[in-house]
């Protein structure tokens, strides 16, 4: 779904009246926030407050370690927990799963998201959602041009950190996110930009990586490899890291006491017609939750602990019947 320069500008009037209505609001990101969530939210936050509005940023379920080292060199304080303000700001997300927070009905809901459209884009009131959009960062940019919001140096930083990392660095970068970066970069060093989203991985991200490849199923379809593992943490890091291994498209499983968590990674010269996000959305009946992301990179939690092998079944059926062939297990 892609948004029009009209849609942008509808949604934007509208935010216009909400923030002469509301004096202060919420900004709220998805669990283990990325630098394009920590990005878009910080911007947002300080853009905001040139319009007196005094937001709060929060993150309810934890920051991921690459947006620990950006707030350890730009600092910015992120809450855990926090009174939500009634009006609501949800960045980088598209379903409740992945926003632990309960919103209630009387909250005005804007929804700024460049995944595929899920259930948060029903609840909210504002959704500038495009999901042909590399990063939110982009997004934010343009809403705060509309807004005719001043674009700081500081601003300009969390954007473009948004917008370097949902781009792999600018290696998917598309001529669009290309300008937006000329834009944001003005007077920025990009090797600012990459160091600062450079962060040593811990010990224990390693121990993770390295188990996940010891506990490695191996499947293989025509010259397609994909690989199931399961790790108690680090789940998306760890089905990177089987890509970059090797496999043409890794999912990793975390069994939590509660909860089950599955992160998937794919290459993108896997075919078009292979869509994680899609797969992930269809799964939630059986693992009773919620999934869902982008095409190569897609996740999903639910309750149900005990739907491992299921949700692995289905996921196989599903590349086997996209594939036209049946899977072989080789490892
Ligand atoms: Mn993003």
């Amino acid at each position: 779904m892609e948004l029009t320069d009209e849609s942008l500008k509808e949604a934007t009037l509208k935010v216009k009246t909400l923030l002469e209505t509301n004096r202060r609001a919420t900004v709220i990101v998805h669990h283990n926030a990325d630098p394009d969530a920590i990005g878009s939210a910080v911007a947002l936050a300080q853009a905001l407050s040139q319009f007196k509005v005094k937001c709060t940023v929060l993150a309810p379920a934890d920051i991921s370690r690459q947006s620990m080292a950006i707030l350890s060199k730009y600092p910015y304080p992120i809450q855990e927990k926090a009174e939500l303000e009634s009006l609501v700001f949800i960045v980088d997300s598209s379903s409740k799963e992945q926003v632990p927070v309960d919103i209630p009905k009387e909250c005005s809901v804007v929804l700024i998201d460049h995944h595929r459209p899920g259930n948060l884009a029903k609840i909210a009131d504002i959704s500038i959602v495009d999901s042909t959009s590399h990063s939110t960062a982009g997004l934010v940019l343009s809403v705060l041009k509309e807004l005719g919001a001043n674009l700081t140096r500081e601003i300009r930083f969390f954007l473009l950190t948004g917008l370097v990392a949902d781009t792999a660095f600018l290696r998917k970068a598309s001529r669009n996110d290309l300008k937006k970066a000329v834009e944001l970069s003005e007077d920025i060093e990009l090797s600012d930009v990459f160091s600062a989203l450079s962060a040593e991985e811990e010990v224990s991200e390693r121990i993770a990586k390295l188990q996940s490849a010891k506990r490695l199923e191996l499947y293989r379809i025509n010259d397609f490899l994909i690989a199931f593992s399961h790790i108690g943490s680090f789940e998306s890091r760890s089905a990177l890291s089987l890509v970059k291994s090797g496999a043409d498209i890794a999912i990793v499983f975390n069994l939590q006491k509660k909860e089950l968590r599955l992160s998937g990674r794919m290459r993108s010269s896997v075919p078009e017609r292979l869509d994680l996000a899609r797969v992930f959305r269809s799964l939630d009946k059986i693992i009773e939750g919620g999934g869902g992301g982008h095409r190569t990179a897609a996740s999903a939690n639910g309750k149900n602990t005990k739907s491992i092998s299921a949700a692995k079944y289905n996921l196989l059926s599903y590349f086997e019947k996209i594939l036209a062939k049946k899977a072989k297990k080789i490892l």
